[in-house]
């Protein structure tokens, strides 16, 4: 108790601390337990450094999961790296060399390991290269948020390694934004109509909507991106502000495409009869459009803007 009142005390007052671990199961059968035990608890008051056996499975994974849960381990990669699964699709020892790869799959290789620092310089000697804008979104962003769904859901990456990829991918969009927006020579017919554009209630996934909202402005149209986890009443809001002609719904769950039905009755309910409704994300079909009344469906974001 005394030394981790005094671990708890350095921690607070800006000293690191060293602690030999192994004393304090002096004499007991099976120490590893309780020095891994101890090591926790030692943690948890801000502990720095443990003298410990690094030949200690017990000693070494209590250390892992202490560090995720001080975030000491950043998105989780050390702890990922340890207890994956070594079929892992994009384990380091399956990476090419970085000198023996084209700036495109660097792009690429930046969303596939959620290297959110780097993206924006690869993509950006990409467009100094002369790759398009829209190439880059479709050809190797896309792709490569795919490739994370598909290690998700074989069980090879897990829910921190989607998030850091899905933060790539928004550094990259956000990125790619304004040179997007030179192409904007094929925009005119579309020119200041409004549309809202919202991923539905229940939803957080925004990767796909965004690339919609990024092709319609680029096409001319004055985006209104309510965001995601929106529900009826908000998009009612807006629509009474701004006077829109479309709404764009979005929904990437089975669990919450239902929630798009709702959304165009109320919204036509509210008395936005003549509002076009269109709906589009990766569980969403044209039958299902059908189904739920909806004006439009598009599986991707050029058909969307068409
Ligand atoms: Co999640 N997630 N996720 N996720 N995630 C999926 C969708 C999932 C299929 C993965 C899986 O389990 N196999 C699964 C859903 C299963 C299902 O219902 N069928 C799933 C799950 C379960 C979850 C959580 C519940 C996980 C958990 O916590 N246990 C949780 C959900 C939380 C919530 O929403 N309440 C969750 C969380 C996340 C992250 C936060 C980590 C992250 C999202 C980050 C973000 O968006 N900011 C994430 C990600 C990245 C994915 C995957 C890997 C990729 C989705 C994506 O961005 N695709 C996805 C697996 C997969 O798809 N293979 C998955 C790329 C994007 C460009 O495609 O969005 O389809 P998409 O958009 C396309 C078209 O569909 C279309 O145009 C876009 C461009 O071409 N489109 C429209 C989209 N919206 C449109 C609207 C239109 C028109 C066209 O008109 C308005």
């Amino acid at each position: 108790k005394e030394t981790l009142k005094m671990v708890e005390w350095g921690s607070h007052n800006g000293f690191h601390t060293i602690l030999g671990l192994s004393n304090v199961s002096f004499g007991l059968p099976e120490r590893k337990w309780v020095n891994s035990a101890f090591l926790a608890m030692a943690v948890s008051r801000g502990l720095t450094f443990a003298i410990a056996n690094p030949d200690s499975a017990e000693l070494m994974s209590v250390k892992y999961a202490s560090d995720v849960l001080t975030t000491r381990d950043k998105g989780c990669r050390l702890y990922i790296g340890k207890f994956q699964a070594p079929a892992g699709g994009a384990s380091p020892a399956e990476r090419k060399s970085d000198k023996d790869i084209s700036i495109v799959e660097h792009v690429y290789n930046s969303v596939l390991h959620g290297d959110r620092d780097h993206i924006c310089g690869h993509v950006e000697k990409a467009l100094g290269e002369g790759v398009p804008p829209k190439k880059i979104i479709d050809d190797h962003l896309i792709t490569a948020i795919n490739k994370v769904g598909e290690l998700f859901d074989r069980r090879e990456y897990f829910l921190p390694q989607l998030i850091m990829s899905a933060e790539a991918m928004k550094a990259a969009f956000d990125f790619l934004e304004p040179h997007l927006k030179k192409d904007e020579s094929a925009g005119n017919a579309a020119k200041k109509r409004k549309i809202i554009l919202a991923t539905v209630k229940g939803d957080i996934h925004d990767i796909g909507k965004n690339i919609v909202a990024l092709m319609l402005k680029n096409y001319g149209f004055e985006v209104i991106d309510l965001g995601k986890d929106v529900d009826a009443e908000t998009i009612i809001q807006s629509l009474k502000k701004n006077n829109a002609c479309i709404v764009g719904l979005s929904a990437l769950m089975t669990t919450t495409m239902s929630q798009m039905k709702p959304i165009i009755e109320k919204c036509r309910y509210a008395g936005f009869k003549k509002t076009k409704y269109i709906i589009g994300g990766a569980v969403v079909t044209q039958d299902y459009a059908d189904e739920i009344g909806a004006d439009g469906y598009a599986p991707d974001s050029v058909e969307a803007v068409r």
